[in-house]
């Protein structure tokens, strides 16, 4: 038999079959995976998922990433299940499932992450890891958070004082590291760009240049993503206001007063029964907070005991309509004795009274503080010594010459001399040429009668003056007002 003739029979059984179907058939059956290569060698298919997390903090935006879904193996990966555990991821580009990855090469799964943690679970035909997972965090940045803590709310900040600006400013995970804060005013910038340290933001903010007056400060804190927080503070820039004026046409000027032609303001003349007043009722002051200083003169030709005095009146507007003015005599023109009857002007009141009547807290010249046009609150307040709101005037000024005729009042000297009056609640300070002569705290709460004094009204600055029986005339000049803005408003 020829070797064709021997051959023949097993051609034609290889030709007439399904070759790679009965291989694969012979190779499910002997290998414990799921495909044989036509060597024989076991075939698998193998999945590596990279990276194996994905975690981002503080997202400005969502974050977008590829996960590689690689098949490290020689056989074709089924990936079966793609899905996602947990809350804040999704999938850009979901393939159709099931999907084949061949052997060497890699499929890419989009994950956007915006605040959530989640698990990315991959199921496929890798038999030995047929499920794989790999976790997903992602957090949104949080604005960051600002508070002020110097100054205080409402401060006011003393003229030509520097004031430090520090702000508590916390972020993410209580970091500071990405935060930079700004401090404005509605003027402007008053620093930018300040890193903290261990959380607080300090800026020195000088004096020089600075806005005068209320100001909001505001401290703005931004993060990395530019998120902020701003904390608003109101505070007040103390400046003062001086002004010097008087009689002029902003003045209103009651009862006997004029401008002498000196251009001093006269309240009375030395005549009897006389009282008058002056206000200037163009500007208000606080009452709390006042330099006042100007300069009087008292006297009369020829020289006899004259009376009464006169008084720096802080008139509260809004409990007393026109005209400013009350009573002659011992009533120096803005209060009443105890026995009232007058029509005592509301407010504070310095007085400098040299005619000694009953209810007065001292028989000789003095100078003394009262409310409401109360004269004897001073006698009264003053009776067990805590708080002396009277003094008597040291003979050593010179303001007077000699005692007066009636026992009662003193022939003043008819020259001029400076008063200083200092108030800043609750101390009182009173010089007169450059000698202190009355200087006290008043205890607070300030009450009297059973009320309470606030002393937050705003003030008229003015003056009274009143003679009696005897008689004196009483000028002002050269007065000069220094109003603290940070407690006064202008009226107009
Ligand atoms: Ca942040
Ligand atoms: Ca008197």
């Amino acid at each position: 038999m020829s070797i064709i003739r021997r051959l023949l029979p097993l051609f034609l059984a290889l030709t007439a079959c399904d070759c790679d179907e009965r291989l694969k058939g012979i190779d499910s059956e002997q290998l414990p995976v799921d495909e044989a290569t036509s060597t024989g060698v076991a075939a698998t298919a193998a999945l590596e998922i990279s990276p194996q997390s994905l975690n981002y903090v503080r997202l400005c935006t969502p974050s977008q990433d590829n996960v590689a879904l690689y098949n490290a193996g020689n056989a074709p990966l089924e990936v079966r299940a793609l899905r996602l555990d947990g809350t804040g991821w999704s999938i850009a580009n979901p393939p159709a499932l099931p999907t084949s990855i061949a052997p060497g090469k890699t499929l890419y799964v989009r994950l956007v992450g915006t605040d959530g943690t989640a698990t990315l679970v991959v199921e496929s035909s890798d038999l030995s890891r047929p499920t794989q997972s790999i976790p997903l965090v992602a957090r949104t940045n949080r604005p960051p958070r600002v508070t002020m803590v110097t100054p205080r709310t409402d401060e006011i900040v003393p003229e030509g004082a520097d004031v430090v600006l520090e702000a508590l400013v916390e972020d993410d995970d209580g970091a500071d590291d990405t935060v930079t804060v700004d401090f404005l005013t509605g003027s402007g910038v008053i620093a930018s760009d300040i890193a903290p340290v261990d959380g607080r933001a300090r800026f020195v903010w000088v004096a020089q240049g600075r806005p005068v007056g209320k100001q909001t400060v505001t401290a703005e804190a931004h993060d990395a993503c530019d998120a902020a927080d701003v904390a608003d503070l109101p505070i007040c820039l103390d400046a003062i206001d001086r002004y010097e004026s008087i009689g002029l046409g902003d003045w209103k000027l009651y009862g006997g007063s004029i401008i002498d032609a000196n251009g001093d303001l006269q309240m009375t003349d030395a005549t009897s029964q006389k009282v008058g007043t002056a206000f200037d009722i163009s500007k208000k002051v606080s009452a709390k907070k006042v330099d006042i200083s100007f300069a009087f003169r008292i006297g009369n030709e020829p020289a006899q005991g004259g009376a009464d005095g006169f008084a720096l009146v802080l008139l509260d507007p809004s409990r007393k309509s026109e005209p400013f003015i009350g009573a002659s005599g011992e009533g120096l023109g803005y209060g009443c004795g105890p026995g009232g009857g007058c029509n005592p002007l509301p407010g504070w009141a310095l007085e400098l009274d040299y005619f000694r009547n009953l209810f007065d807290p001292t028989p000789t010249p003095h100078v003394a503080f009262s409310v409401d046009g109360l004269m004897a609150m001073s006698s009264s307040l003053s009776a067990d010594g805590s708080t002396k709101l009277f003094a008597d005037l040291p003979e050593s000024l010179g303001l007077w010459t000699s005692l007066g005729t009636n026992g009662q009042g003193v022939v003043m000297d008819s020259d001029w001399h400076e008063m200083q009056i200092q108030f800043e609640l609750p101390h009182m300070k009173v010089t007169i040429d450059d000698i202190t002569v009355l200087e006290f705290d008043l205890p607070m709460p300030f009450i009297y009668d059973g009320k309470t004094y606030d002393f937050s009204h705003e003030a008229y600055v003015g003056f009274s003056a009143a003679t009696g029986g005897s008689t004196n005339y009483h000028r002002i000049r050269s007065l000069s007002v220094n109003k603290h803005l940070c407690e006064a408003t202008n009226r107009g």
